[in-house]
């Protein structure tokens, strides 16, 4: 660890652990600008780690948890505690690149506006510099970044998610890499003496990202998604345009690993957006015998095709940022093995008296008290939740027991099958095969779901999110399905069949049909068969779904009634979808590939809706 005392000046970062002159030059003027009281190079160590767990215990921010390994509990403000989509912007030179689900400024606009919010913004707090690497440091391409922040909760945070040790540095360093520039600030300077709050944040937030330069600035949050930003704002919105540019994909998607009992191996990665499953289908324990099922990554996937033409995942990231409420012994058992594993952050949970950590859905019963997430004291007549419903666990990927062997993998594993997903209460079928490549494109184009509380904004709207992308795509949508349609005409690309999946359709009382959770290896193994010639399909007028008895739904408790809804293709609910996908489509405007508007024609046609 290098500490640079008082103002840093260009004398002072000679003492820096790099010569890389792109990175001094930056570190520098990010310096000048907000003028920190010193500069804290990250090497990952364990030390270093220890003096900022010790530091922010000490000053409140967080509570170390005496029923655990280290691990620690943490409340953020009331105010900050998910991802502000209206305060998100993707800056690129012209407004046409950042298409019309984007907000869009003007990047000189938004650089002059936000320099002025960040000049001076870090008095009195230390300016960290944390160099990380997103995917492996060996891959083909190694995809550099640099976060500077004014939060150690952010670069402890860091630490777990992301690839930070001082290997990357001096690798980044020796071939003088390119890297992401993420430049975060709470933007909450002290004054001389001021007491600290115990999470510093802004009311006035920006999340912007300037796509052509490679560059992310993020202003007045704390809150995992605003402030890691290795995480959605490099990973996916910034590594999307980069993917648009170079033929890849860089998309919201788990990865998992599935062996069927004859001890064959397939990846399938799945798309289904902001708490809609992603993290539990991703260590799922299987119901059904001879199944396995292994993780490789919970939230992101960067595909790349191989040499033999197939599409190559990694999980960019390095840990897990979890949905809290409703990840229990019973829905996600290799979540709670990995979070007894230790090392974990949780913010915005409820503490128990004895100095654990409690959430809805965690255990049967409920503890008579709770300090729930907003310190205040919870009983469970409070008539309230304790854990706020976005609510978080931050954990490192190795602690999960069901890890494939594989997630390490420099450049990846390849895809048989790619899933997509909502929650909807309606019309979409527990599954459904599409019918070809371009098929498939036009499912995810149109996903949609009900909308939940990772974003702030109204909980359970139905909106279209495409490929569970709508909040990231870090540029024009019609661009970006243009960009997955023409990945299905490359020359000798072996694309992975498509599959659309709903667990959350609900019966007449609003009650889920589908069991969900461990029994979804129901479905994957459907999947699997499909892919291997062994299961059987019926044709509808959206595609393909199990055809009577090939669904495993033996040991079930699950009446043919019940599978008939969760199957169900409802005309007069397709009429409906149709017209709110002419919508979706307008709304796209110029851009949309004439391929989508004839895949929804031909729909139509099929449904006898002409
Ligand atoms: P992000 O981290 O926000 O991207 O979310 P995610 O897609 O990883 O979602 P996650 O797996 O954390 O699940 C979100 C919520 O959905 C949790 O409360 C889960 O308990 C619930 N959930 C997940 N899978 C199922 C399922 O199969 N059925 C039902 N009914 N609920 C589920
Ligand atoms: C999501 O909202 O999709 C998340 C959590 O995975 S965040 O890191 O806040 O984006
Ligand atoms: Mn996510």
């Amino acid at each position: 660890m290098t500490l640079l005392e008082n103002r840093p000046s260009t004398d002072a970062l000679a003492d820096a652990p790099t010569s890389h002159p792109g990175l001094l030059s930056w570190v520098r003027d990010v310096a000048r600008l907000t003028s920190p009281d010193r500069v804290q190079w990250v090497s990952g160590s364990t030390a270093e780690k220890k003096a900022l767990e010790d530091e922010l215990v000490e000053a409140g921010t967080l509570v170390r948890l005496t029923k655990q390994k280290d691990s620690f509990y943490c409340a953020s403000d009331p105010e900050d505690v998910a991802r502000v989509e209206g305060r998100t912007f993707i800056c690129s030179r012209n407004e046409r690149d950042a298409g019309p689900t984007n907000n869009w400024a003007a990047p000189d606009e938004m650089k002059a506006t936000m320099t002025e919010l960040y000049r001076d913004c870090m008095r009195g707090r230390t300016m960290f510099v944390i160099p990380f690497v997103m995917g492996h440091l060996d891959a083909d391409q190694p995809m550099y970044g640099v976060e500077i922040t004014d939060s150690p909760y952010v670069v402890l945070s860091m630490l777990i998610m992301a690839r930070v040790n001082s290997d990357v540095l001096a690798k980044m360093s020796r071939t003088n890499a390119d890297f992401v520039k993420c430049l975060h600030s709470v933007g909450a300077p002290l004054e001389p003496g001021e007491q600290d709050v115990v999470w510093p944040c802004n009311p006035t937030k920006y999340i912007s990202h300037f796509p052509e330069d490679r560059t992310v600035w993020s202003f007045g949050s704390g809150y995992g998604g605003n402030a890691l930003l290795g995480k959605k704002c490099y990973a996916l919105r910034i590594a999307s345009a980069i993917a648009h540019d170079e033929g890849w994909l860089a998309e919201h998607m788990l990865i998992l690993k599935l062996t069927n009992p004859e001890g064959e191996s397939k990846f399938i990665a799945a798309a289904f957006p902001s708490a809609c499953g992603k993290t539990n289908l991703a260590m799922i324990e299987p119901t059904i015998p001879g199944w396995k099922a292994e993780m490789l990554g919970d939230d992101i996937a960067w595909m790349r095709f191989g040499d033999d033409g197939q599409l190559y995942a990694v999980n960019p990231e390095f840990g897990m940022f979890g949905v809290a409420p409703g990840t229990g012994w019973s829905t996600n058992p290799n979540a709670m093995r990995a979070i007894e594993a230790g090392g974990n952050i949780f913010t915005n949970v409820a503490l128990t008296d004895d100095g654990d950590v409690w959430w809805e859905g965690m255990t049967d019963e409920t503890p008579e008290h709770l300090t729930d997430w907003r310190g205040n004291d919870w009983t469970p007549d409070s008539g309230r939740p304790a854990a706020h419903p976005n609510s978080r666990f931050c954990t490192p990927i190795e602690n999960v027991p069901v890890v494939a062997p594989e997630w390490d993998n420099p450049n990846g594993v390849p895809i048989s099958a790619i899933m997509f997903g909502g929650r909807r209460k309606t019309t979409m079928p527990l599954v459904t095969e599409t019918l070809d490549w371009a098929h498939g494109v036009f499912m995810g184009a149109t996903l949609s779901s009900e909308t939940t509380a990772a974003a702030t904004g109204q909980v359970g709207v139905v909106r279209r999110d495409p490929m569970a992308m709508l909040p990231f795509i870090g540029y024009d949508a019609g661009d970006y399905f243009a960009h997955w349609l023409a990945l299905g005409e490359r020359d000798g690309a072996v694309l992975p069949k498509i599959y659309y999946v709903n667990w959350f359709r609900r019966d007449e009382n609003n009650k889920f049909i589908w069991p969900g959770f461990g029994e979804n290896s129901r479905v994957l193994k459907w999947i699997v068969d499909r892919i291997d010639g062994k299961a059987d399909a019926v044709e509808t007028a959206i595609g393909r779904i199990p055809a009577p008895g090939s669904l495993d739904v033996a040991g079930l408790d699950f009446s043919d009634d019940e599978l008939a809804k969760c199957l169900a293709v409802d005309p007069a609910e397709w009429d409906a979808e149709l017209d709110d996908i002419a919508d979706w489509f307008a709304r796209i405007g110029d851009t949309l590939p004439s391929e989508l508007a004839d895949q929804r024609d031909a729909l139509r046609g099929r449904l006898g809706l002409e």
